[in-house]
């Protein structure tokens, strides 16, 4: 089947070779070499950061793009008002056009992967066609790739995804194709196709396309649930542990939190993973997670010791940079890693670069790889075959305003409400306007393969008698006071709201009950010293705020029409009411 499939698609884009990626380390260290000849790696100096190399994408190749993002099914209905959609028919009339000789001159690499656990009834097995060895170099950090996921495809059916940089018979460090954009996705056929970008979720098909877009629509036929969570343990100073699964927006803190070194005694995070949660239903009423994942590919700038001591330590050696700036000494630099910066660095643009520039010497959504086992606080059970037990989701935005730092769901329906109301402030993740207030339901905006109406009901329908619910939560790290200045330190800090969270699902009562939720009466700020009134502000129901909120979410809510679920219309209704 595999083999029918391969020469099918390398029939339509006549590279001039097939390579059938293993895994092995002399494969990787082939292709590394590969790409330093191409100048699409630079090594870094080995005694700094053994192992290790920097690439630096097209100017214009830096983020996702969501408006070149398609899902591409049946009726348009199924994709929802959220998504660009296109006829399946018409889209792959495109896309013969486009991949036609499209790796002439390219070598093709066949990558099969695994998401999941090896051997876990949850995982998911998929094979990736690509002219970017800068991919396979990418996807052997983040996947169970090459031998080992080949000897599970056997006669199962697989996720076919067909990536193209969309440049044949180019020499250039990176090849890419900007003006002719598709990262299509036809969740029908269960297949990506994606042309043009060689750079993160457009390119590396296993993360955003297959493990949400596909991943989501498969959940929803099968009654499990793909989303864009991290996955962490916490043990508390008894040696209690419990996972949570969070969910925020691109380059909103998954990953710092997912890593969180503890300002608390006696408490302890440990990661299971940074992005992307899998969760099902256990025989036992539980919700249990993997990780599809087998790495990280983490935002750069704003990771430091001090921030996210975890992370630094996972780069320190074997791992890919992207768009960030070369110091002299050869290692690897971002606004926000040292308190001082270089006096001198190559910009990710390849120039000269002092602080005087007045540029930013790595591209903000500049980014690391680098496989999981290479974190210290690594989960021990992160791999488990049958998932971690989840006893509670939160989810969080990017807001200057209005949302308190912490609040608790008043129910499922509530917690799903505030789940589907999430906004948040837009990043340099994806090509768009920075800083622009956004919704951004559950933080699957740009990831749900389906219509978003439909998502809301699936999350609605989790709700089932025998199950154990999590309990649902809402935070907001990024409050500022009336100078632009965050209110709530955040990073190691946010162990603190961790802690209410971990108490409340033991139910300890430490909460007063308002109209947007459970807030706390109390919290833990042993040894923190904030500011006078920021805690009064990070706690307040600020009503005014909360007006524009519920009236903007109607105007929001009311494109999906007779696909919005009842139950988030009487919630919508219950907070107008509790407000005004
Ligand atoms: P994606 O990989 O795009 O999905 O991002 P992510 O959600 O994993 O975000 P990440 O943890 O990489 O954080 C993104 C940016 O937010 C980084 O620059 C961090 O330094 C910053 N950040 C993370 N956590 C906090 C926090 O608690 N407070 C503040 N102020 N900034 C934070
Ligand atoms: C995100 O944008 O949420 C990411 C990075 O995690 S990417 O893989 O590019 O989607
Ligand atoms: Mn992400």
């Amino acid at each position: 089947m595999l083999n029918e499939w391969v020469q099918q698609i390398a029939a339509l884009c006549q590279p001039d070779s097939i390579h059938l990626v293993t895994g092995s380390d002399e494969e990787a260290r082939m292709i590394e070499q590969e790409l330093v000849a191409s100048k699409t790696f630079i090594p870094l100096n080995p005694e700094k950061r053994p192992n290790s190399f920097l690439a630096r994408s097209a100017p214009d190749d830096v983020a996702r793009v969501e408006d070149r993002t398609f899902i591409c099914c049946s009726k348009q209905e199924d994709a929802g008002p959220t998504n660009n959609w296109k006829d399946p028919v018409e889209m792959k009339g495109i896309l013969n056009g486009l991949f036609t000789g499209c790796m002439k001159g390219r070598t093709m690499y066949v990558v099969p992967f695994c998401m999941g656990p090896l051997g876990s009834p949850y995982s998911h097995c998929a094979v990736q066609i690509t002219d970017s060895p800068y991919v396979v170099a990418n996807m052997r950090l983040m996947t169970r790739m090459g031998d080992q996921a080949l000897k599970l495809l056997n006669e199962k059916a697989f996720v076919k995804c067909i990536h193209s940089v969309g440049m044949p018979e180019a020499n250039v460090p990176w090849p890419c194709n900007t003006k002719n954009l598709y990262i299509s996705h036809f969740p029908e056929s269960e297949e990506i196709w994606s042309f043009g970008s060689g750079y993160g979720g457009n390119a590396l098909l296993n993360k955003k396309s297959f493990a949400l877009r596909i991943a989501s629509t498969k959940a929803r036929r099968e009654g499990w649930l793909a989303e864009h969570m991290l996955i962490l343990g916490i043990t508390n100073p008894e040696g209690v542990k419990r996972y949570f699964a969070a969910s925020f927006p691109s380059a909103c803190g998954k990953t710092n939190l997912a890593m969180l070194t503890s300002t608390l005694k006696g408490w302890k995070v440990e990661c299971v993973g940074d992005d992307i949660a899998w969760m099902y239903w256990a025989d036992d009423g539980t919700l249990r997670a993997i990780n599809p994942e087998a790495g990280f590919f983490g935002v750069a700038p704003g990771t430091s010791y001090d921030t996210n001591y975890n992370a630094m330590k996972s780069v320190e050696k074997n791992a890919i940079f992207t768009n960030v700036a070369l110091t002299d000494d050869g290692d690897v630099w971002w606004e926000g890693m040292t308190k001082t910066p270089p006096e001198h660095a190559i910009s990710w643009l390849g120039e000269d670069w002092t602080p005087a520039s007045g540029t930013k010497a790595a591209h903000p959504n500049s980014r690391f790889t680098v496989s999981s086992t290479q974190c210290p606080i690594l989960d021990p059970a992160w791999d488990a075959p049958s998932g971690l037990p989840i006893s509670g989701i939160f989810f969080g935005g990017r807001r200057s305003s209005t949302i308190p730092l912490v609040r608790q769901a008043l129910s499922w329906k509530h917690g799903v409400f505030m789940a589907a109301a999430m906004s948040s402030e837009m990043t340099a993740a994806a090509k768009g306007e920075v800083g622009k207030l956004r919704h951004d339901p559950f933080a699957m905006l740009p990831f749900c393969g389906y219509n978003m109406g439909d998502y809301f009901a699936h999350w609605l329908s989790m709700e089932q008698s025998g199950r154990k619910l999590p309990e649902i939560f809402y935070v907001n790290w990024f409050r500022k006071d009336a100078s632009g200045k965050f209110l709530w330190p955040g990073f190691g800090e946010n162990i603190r709201v961790l802690k209410w969270m971990f108490e409340a699902v033991e139910g300890k009562v430490n909460r007063v009950k308002t109209p947007i939720g459970y807030m706390p009466e109390a919290l833990d700020l042993e040894g923190l010293h904030l500011a006078p009134g920021a805690l009064e502000e990070l706690l307040a129901v600020d009503k005014e705020g909360w007006k524009k909120e519920a009236s903007d979410l109607a105007s929001y809510f009311a494109q999906f029409g007779s696909k919005l679920p009842e139950d988030l219309k009487k919630e919508t209704d219950n907070v107008t009411r509790a407000v005004l």
